[in-house]
C-alpha cells in the first residue's frame, strides 16, 4: 500500500500526498529517493541507484540497436525483480532529460558525467541515442542534452509496464494497450502513465508526430481505468483525496496528449470532466476595456471572468511546502495590461454576436469550449461580482484548463480569425493578470502564447515580436532573467518549481521557441531572420524550405544534399528533396530507409495528380496503394484519411471511401465535409438510412450553410419519405441561397410534393385544435417565407396561393393570383416574346377563374363580407388591359383568342 501511495504522490509531484504515518510502511531506500525527485535532486538519486551496475563501461558500441540491446539487458538484470526502484529511476531520468531540454535551469552534471563515459563515448552515445529516439524516418532534434536518459528512461518504463518495445521494428500490427481497472496491478498502471509522459517528451523532439507513439500514448490516457487501476491498491482513508487529485492530472494530460498528436477534436469531454473536478467556473463576455497606454478611448472587447472553487484553491495551499518564485510586473511592453470598465455599461450582444456561432438562447451552456454569456444577466452569479480588474488567482489547474482550453480553440479554428484571435487574448488575459504570487510554468507559458497572439494582428506584429525574442532569450537562460521569476533560492527550488505542471501543459522545448519564432519571421515574409535561426538550431530541413519558399530552391537542394551525405539515415530530408524536385525515387528512397510517411503521402499526390513531363497518366491504384501504406504506418492522420476516402469514392472502391471517411469522422465529429462524404458512400451502398444519418450530422457541423450538404441531405430525405426533414433542408436552402439566386433557391418540385402533402391533411378547424409541427412549420414557409423570394416564378404563386386557401383565407389566395399576374404581365418583353405574351394569358386565366371560385366567399372581415365584391368588373377590366397591351402584335394569336373567349364567357 505504501509503495502505491509514493508512486501516486510522484505522478503528482506532491510530496504532500504521502502522509507522515505512511512512512514506516515504506521502503527506507525507495522513501528516500522519492523524497529526492520530488525535491528535485534527480541527479543524485541517478547516480546512486546506477552506481553498482555497469551500464556502458568500456564497451564501444557502433549501431543503435546494439546500445539498445545492451541498454535493454543490462537495465532488467539489475531491475526485473525491483519494479519500484526501476520506476523510481525512469522517473528521475524522464525528468532530468525535461530539466535539461524543456525548464532549465542546466542540471550540474551532464548524463555521460554521471554514467562516468569517456569524453570520445560521450559523443558516439548521444549521436546513437538520437537514431534510437527517431522515428519511422523522422530524426529526433539532435542539439537536445541528454539524449540517453530519456532512452533509459522509456525502456525501463517498457520494462516495467510489461509492453513490446518500440525501440525494435515497428511492429505488423499495433498493439494498443488495454487496461483494466480491476486487472491491472497498480504500479504497472503507473508505469504505463509515466510511459505516456516520457513518449510524449519523445514526440516533442520530432518535427510531426508519427508511429505508433502517438497510438499507444493515446490508448494509455483514453480511459479513466487508468487512475482507478492505481486507486483500488490506496488505503481507504487516501483513496478519495487521490482518486480526486489523479482524476485532475488525467484529464488534463489526457487534452495534452490529444493536442500533441492532433487529435484535439476529441478533447471536450475531458475539458468538460476536469471542470467539474475542479470546481471551476468561467464565462466569456464583453466589456470596454482601455489599454493603459496606447488609447484614449475604452472600446469594446472581451473578458473572462473565472474563478475557482474555494476548495481546489485550500488545497493547494496546504501543497505550498517551498516558496513559489516571486517576481514583480514592470516592464511595459510586455507586462501592459487593460484596464476593463465595468462591465454591463454596455449591452453586451453587439460585441459578441457579430460571431455567427453562437447562438442566441439564453442562459451559458457550459458544454462548450468556451462558454458565452451575451447578456450580463447570463453571467453565473459568482462571476458577476468579480472586480474584472482584479480578479483572484486561480488555481493552477484551471489556470491550465484556460491554457489547454485556448490550444484547442487555436488548434481548431482557421488562422486569422479576428474573433478567434479576440478570445484567446481574452484567455491568456486571465491566466496573466490576477493578484498574488505567479507560477512560473503558467505564467511563462501565458506570455508565451499572448506574444503569438500579438503577431497575427496588423498592429501589434511588432510588439509581438519583440516579445518574443526577448523570451526566447530569457526562457532559453541565455541572459540572466529579469521579467521572469529569479533564480532567488538556489537551483533545487526552481527546478522543482518548473516542472510542476510540465507533464499537463503542452511541452514547448527550448529550441522550439527559437523555431517558433523562425516559424513567425517565415510566415511575414523575413526570411533571412528566420533562415539564421534554423541554421543556428542546425534545423536543415527547415532552412532548406524557407529557402525554397523565397524561390532559391538551388541553396535549398545544396544544403539537402548536404545533410543526407552527413546524415544517410535522415528520411525526412530525402523525401523533402523529393518534393522541391518532384522526383519519385527520392521519395521511395526515404520510405525504404525510414519509412518517413510523408514521402508515401508524396508519392499519392504525385500518382494521383502526375505532372505532364512524366508522361504518366493518373493512376487510382498506385495512389491507393500508397494511401493504404501511409496509413498503416500512421492512422491518426485525418488528411490522408480524406484524401484516401476521395480517390475511393472517385475510382468507385466505395468500401474503402466508407472506411476512410468513418476513420475522418472519429478523428473529428464536427467535420461536415467528411460526413457528407461518408453519406455520398452509404448512398452508393444503398444505404440510405447511414446516408441520411451523416447529412444529419454533417448539417449541424463545422459548415451549417454549405447549401451542397443541405441539397443531399434533401434528396436523401426524399428517398426515404423523411418530409419534416425534406422541408428543413428546403427551407434551410432558401435561406442560404436567397441572396445569391433569388428565387432560383427555391426547389419547386420539391415545394410542389409539400403542398400537396400539406393540403391533403385536414385543417383543423375548431380554433382549440393544434397545428402539428409540420403543418405550421410547411405554412410559415409557403405563406411567409416564399412570397418574399419569390418574384415571377407563377408555379410558386400557385402553390401560395393553394396553402392559403387551404388554411381558409380566401382573400389572401386570391392576393397571390393578382401578384402572380402582376409579375408576369409587367414583363417588358410582353410586347415581343411569345412565350411571354402566352405565359402572361395562362397567369390572366388563372386569376379571372380565381376572381370567378373565390370573389364571393366570405371575406377577411368575416360574416355578410365578401373576398371580392366587384370581382366580375375587375375580371373584365383584367382581361381587357391586357388584351390592349397585345393588340399590336398578337391579335391573331392563339393566346388573344382565349382572352376573347375568357371574355365571353364572365
Ligand atoms: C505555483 O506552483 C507551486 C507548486 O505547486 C505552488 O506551491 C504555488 O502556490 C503556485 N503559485 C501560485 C501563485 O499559485
Ligand atoms: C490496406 O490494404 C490491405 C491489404 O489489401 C487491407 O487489408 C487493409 O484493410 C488496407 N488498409 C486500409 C486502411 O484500407
Ligand atoms: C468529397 O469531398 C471533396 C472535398 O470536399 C469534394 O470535392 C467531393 O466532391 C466530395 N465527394 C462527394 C461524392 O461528395
Ligand atoms: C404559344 O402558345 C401557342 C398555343 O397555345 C403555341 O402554338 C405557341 O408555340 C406558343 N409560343 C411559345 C413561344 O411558346
Ligand atoms: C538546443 C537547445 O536549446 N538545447 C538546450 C537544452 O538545455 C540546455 C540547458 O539545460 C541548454 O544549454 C541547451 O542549449
Amino acid at each position: 500500500m505504501g509503495t502505491v501511495v509514493l508512486q501516486a504522490a510522484l505522478l503528482l509531484g506532491s510530496e504532500r500526498a504521502i502522509p507522515t504515518e505512511l512512512c514506516g510502511e515504506i521502503d527506507a531506500t525507495c522513501l528516500g529517493y522519492a523524497k529526492l525527485i520530488l525535491g528535485g535532486q534527480h541527479e543524485v538519486v541517478i547516480g546512486e541507484i546506477l552506481k553498482s551496475i555497469n551500464l556502458i563501461g568500456d564497451c564501444s558500441i557502433e549501431e543503435p540497436q546494439e546500445l539498445y540491446r545492451r541498454l535493454n539487458t543490462q537495465l532488467a538484470e539489475r531491475f526485473e525483480k525491483h519494479p519500484n526502484l526501476a520506476l523510481l529511476l525512469a522517473v528521475a531520468l524522464l525528468q532530468s532529460f525535461i530539466q535539461s531540454n524543456f525548464t532549465g535551469p542546466a542540471p550540474t552534471q551532464s548524463a555521460y558525467q554521471i554514467l562516468s563515459c569517456s569524453s570520445l563515448q560521450k559523443e558516439q552515445l548521444h549521436q546513437l541515442s538520437v537514431s534510437l529516439l527517431s522515428v519511422l524516418g523522422q530524426p529526433a532534434y539532435d542539439l537536445c542534452d541528454d539524449a540517453i536518459f530519456l532512452v533509459m528512461s522509456l525502456i525501463l518504463l517498457e520494462q516495467t509496464s510489461k509492453q513490446t518495445s518500440l525501440f525494435v521494428d515497428i511492429p505488423e500490427e499495433l498493439s494498443t494497450v488495454e487496461i483494466s481497472a480491476i486487472e491491472t496491478p497498480a504500479i504497472v498502471a503507473c508505469a504505463h502513465w509515466w510511459r505516456a509522459r516520457a513518449l510524449l517528451t519523445q514526440l516533442s523532439l520530432l518535427p510531426e508526430p508519427s508511429g505508433p507513439h502517438p497510438i499507444v500514448a493515446s490508448s494509455i490516457l483514453s480511459s479513466i481505468d487508468l487512475v482507478y487501476a492505481i486507486t483500488k491498491e490506496l488505503p481507504p482513508h487516501l483513496k478519495s483525496e487521490l482518486e480526486n487529485q489523479l482524476g485532475i492530472s488525467y484529464y488534463l494530460e489526457n487534452v495534452k496528449c490529444s493536442l500533441a498528436t492532433n487529435t484535439e477534436h476529441l478533447c471536450l469531454p475531458s475539458l468538460i470532466k476536469v471542470q467539474k473536478l475542479t470546481g471551476f467556473q468561467f464565462v466569456l463576455t464583453g466589456a470596454r476595456a482601455k489599454r493603459t497606454k496606447y488609447q484614449q478611448e475604452a472600446r469594446s472587447g472581451l473578458i473572462i471572468l473565472a474563478n475557482s472553487s474555494p476548495i481546489t484553491v485550500r488545497d493547494q495551499e496546504k501543497d505550498s511546502s517551498f516558496n513559489p518564485e516571486s517576481f514583480a510586473l514592470e516592464s511595459d511592453y510586455l507586462l501592459e495590461r487593460p484596464i476593463f470598465q465595468s462591465i454591463g455599461d454596455e449591452p453586451l450582444d453587439e460585441q459578441i454576436v457579430k460571431r455567427p456561432k453562437i447562438d442566441q438562447g439564453s442562459g451559458i451552456d457550459e458544454e462548450k469550449l468556451l462558454p458565452v454569456a451575451l447578456r450580463q444577466e447570463d453571467i453565473p452569479i459568482d462571476l458577476r461580482e468579480l472586480d474584472p480588474n482584479n480578479q483572484p488567482a486561480l488555481a493552477n489547474h484551471d489556470n491550465i484548463q484556460l491554457l489547454l482550453r485556448m490550444q484547442v480553440i487555436r488548434q481548431t479554428t482557421p488562422a486569422q480569425n479576428p474573433m478567434v484571435e479576440q478570445e484567446l487574448s481574452a484567455i491568456v488575459g486571465r491566466v496573466l493578470y490576477q493578484s498574488g504570487q505567479k507560477n512560473w510554468t503558467l505564467f511563462s507559458r501565458g506570455l508565451w502564447e499572448r506574444s503569438l497572439i500579438e503577431t497575427t494582428k496588423a498592429k501589434t506584429v511588432e510588439r509581438g515580436l519583440l516579445q518574443m525574442q526577448s523570451l526566447v532569450e530569457e526562457l532559453g537562460l541565455k541572459i540572466k532573467t529579469r521579467l521572469l521569476p529569479q533564480e532567488s533560492e538556489g537551483t533545487q527550488v526552481t527546478n522543482v518549481e518548473r516542472l510542476k505542471f510540465v507533464h499537463q501543459v503542452p511541452f514547448v522545448p527550448r529550441w522550439a521557441l527559437d523555431a517558433k519564432l523562425a516559424e513567425k519571421y517565415m510566415s511575414l515574409g523575413i526570411l533571412k531572420s528566420a533562415v539564421e535561426i534554423y541554421e543556428r538550431l542546425s534545423m536543415t530541413c527547415e532552412a532548406a524550405l524557407c529557402h525554397a519558399a523565397a524561390g532559391d530552391e538551388r541553396t535549398a537542394e545544396e544544403m539537402l544534399i548536404k545533410r543526407i551525405q552527413e546524415n544517410p539515415k535522415d528520411a525526412r530530408a530525402y523525401s523533402i528533396l523529393g518534393d522541391i524536385r518532384q522526383d519519385p525515387d527520392l521519395w521511395v528512397k526515404s520510405w525504404d530507409i525510414g519509412k518517413y510517411v510523408n514521402s508515401k503521402n508524396a508519392l499519392a499526390r504525385y500518382f494521383y495528380n502526375p505532372p505532364a513531363s512524366s508522361g504518366l497518366k493518373k493512376d487510382h491504384s498506385a495512389c491507393l496503394k500508397h494511401l493504404n501504406e501511409s496509413l498503416r504506418l500512421y492512422p491518426l492522420s485525418f488528411d490522408t484519411w480524406f484524401f484516401y476516402g476521395c480517390v475511393g469514392l472517385e475510382c468507385g472502391r466505395i468500401e474503402l471511401a466508407a472506411e476512410a471517411f468513418t476513420r475522418c469522422v472519429s478523428l473529428d465529429a464536427t467535420h461536415s465535409l467528411a460526413w457528407s462524404n461518408l453519406s455520398a458512400a452509404f448512398m452508393e451502398l444503398g444505404k440510405l438510412k447511414e446516408a441520411h444519418s451523416c447529412l444529419s450530422k454533417a448539417t449541424s457541423s463545422d459548415s451549417p450553410n454549405n447549401w451542397r450538404i443541405w441539397d443531399n441531405y434533401m434528396l436523401v430525405s426524399i428517398k426515404l419519405n423523411l418530409w419534416p426533414d425534406v422541408l428543413l433542408a428546403c427551407r434551410k436552402l432558401v435561406e442560404i441561397r436567397k441572396g445569391k439566386v433569388g428565387e432560383f433557391s427555391i426547389d419547386l418540385p420539391v415545394v410542389e410534393k409539400l403542398v400537396e402533402l400539406l393540403v391533403t391533411s385536414e385543417f383543423p378547424s375548431e380554433a382549440s385544435a393544434r397545428l402539428t409541427h409540420f403543418q405550421s412549420s410547411c405554412m410559415e414557409f409557403i405563406c411567409e417565407i416564399l412570397p418574399g423570394v419569390v418574384t415571377t416564378n407563377s408555379r410558386c404563386w400557385k402553390q401560395v396561393a393553394k396553402v392559403e386557401l387551404w388554411r381558409k383565407r380566401p382573400w389572401a389566395s386570391l392576393d397571390c393570383y393578382e401578384k402572380e399576374y402582376r409579375a408576369m404581365s409587367h414583363n417588358p418583353d410582353l410586347e415581343f416574346d411569345e412565350k411571354v405574351w402566352n405565359d402572361s394569358v395562362d397567369t390572366c386565366d388563372d386569376l379571372v377563374s380565381a376572381y370567378e371560385s373565390l370573389g364571393e366567399m366570405e371575406g377577411k372581415h368575416g360574416l355578410g363580407s365578401l373576398v371580392c365584391k366587384d370581382w366580375k368588373y375587375k375580371a373584365r377590366s383584367t382581361i381587357k388591359s391586357l388584351m390592349s397591351r397585345g393588340k399590336n402584335n398578337w391579335e391573331d394569336s392563339d393566346g388573344w383568342e382565349r382572352l376573347v373567349e375568357l371574355r365571353n364567357n364572365l
